[in-house]
């Protein structure tokens, strides 16, 4: 009698891995200033959303061109977040530089 003796090689070896490697990747809803620019310049979102702006360099804010939001004057490493309650479209601007801007989507 033959005996197939399959050896499975077990690798695993008990430690999960888990995925929380965010740090130096774009995180969902989240614009990153940049370059004198926001990117994603337009972002689409469901109602309910927080958006983060996150800035990367010299000061800059972020103010809705309809007064919905103004954030303080964000020095480098600080955000700023606003939650969208209503859909519509929110252009917005840096108030600090009028040529840096972008737009909002806030969809049902
Ligand atoms: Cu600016």
């Amino acid at each position: 009698m033959g005996v197939l003796l399959l050896v499975g090689i077990v690798a695993i070896s008990g430690c999960t891995q888990n995925q929380e490697n965010t740090t130096g990747f774009t995180a969902p809803n989240t614009v990153t200033i940049e370059n004198f620019a926001f990117n994603p310049q337009e972002m689409t979102v469901k109602v309910g959303t927080t958006v983060t702006w996150i800035n990367r360099e010299i000061d800059h804010d972020v103010v809705s061109d309809t007064g919905v939001f103004t954030s303080p004057v964000l020095a480098n490493g600080e955000n700023f977040t606003h939650t969208f309650t209503e859909a519509g479209e929110y252009p917005y601007h840096c108030g600090l530089h009028p040529s840096m801007t972008g737009k909002i989507i806030v969809e049902n």
